[in-house]
């Protein structure tokens, strides 16, 4: 009997290291001292249990897309590495949001943060609570800049590579921060 226990733990132990899965999170930011909310999200990504951080983009400003006379953004990408499935990563990234005290104005409108599953591992997600990968992520100059400073060779499935994809926008509203 106690060889069972040890059985089952390696069989659970061999399932959670099969369902790791490579994921990147974009985050934005337009109100309320943005660049230390996206600072702080960052740690608080690293928090989340089951997932580890790989790497993280600079930070970046860019221009508003959606309803006009909002600040400019903040925009990073995040590299995790997670057990979690999708929607339990979900739940996750929707607790830190409300820890920002995130309140909802307006689609698209402005926001103390926004944290966006662009990919996870290659799968492709219809459901009601969750779309992916992001379903504009490959026209978006502040997901795909800061994507590509960390994952120069991440294919966006059905879209392609995120240097092609680069090549056929408009990038130049989208500039590093030079941060001390
Ligand atoms: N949801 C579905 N798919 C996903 C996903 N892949 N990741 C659902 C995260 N959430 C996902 O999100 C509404 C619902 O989308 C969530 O409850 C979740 O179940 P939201 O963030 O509350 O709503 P929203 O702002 O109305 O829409 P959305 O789709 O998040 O907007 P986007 O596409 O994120 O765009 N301009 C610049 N320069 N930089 C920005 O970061 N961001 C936006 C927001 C607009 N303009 C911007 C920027
Ligand atoms: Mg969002």
């Amino acid at each position: 009997m106690r060889g069972h226990g040890g059985v089952h733990t390696l069989k659970r132990a061999s399932q959670l290291w099969l369902m790791l899965e490579e994921v990147f999170i974009g985050l934005g930011s337009n109100l309320q001292d943005p660049i230390q909310q996206i600072q702080t999200a960052f740690e608080e990504l690293r928090q989340i249990p089951q997932t580890d951080e790989m790497a993280r983009s600079s930070l970046y400003c860019s221009v508003p897309i959606g309803p006009p006379n909002q600040p400019d953004y903040i925009n990073a990408v995040a590299h995790l590495m997670t057990h979690l499935e999708p929607l339990a990563l979900l739940d996750a990234l929707q607790t830190i949001e409300a820890a920002h005290h995130r309140v909802r104005f307006a689609h698209w409108g402005p926001r103390t943060l926004d944290l966006d599953i662009l990919l996870f591992g290659n799968r492709q997600i219809h459901s009601t609570r969750l779309v992916v990968p992001h379903p504009y992520m490959h026209v978006r100059s502040f997901v795909l800049k800061p994507l590509s400073e960390i994952a120069p060779n991440i294919e966006v499935p059905d879209q392609g590579g995120v240097m092609d994809l680069m090549r056929k926008i408009e990038i130049d509203d989208v500039y590093k921060l030079q941060l001390p």
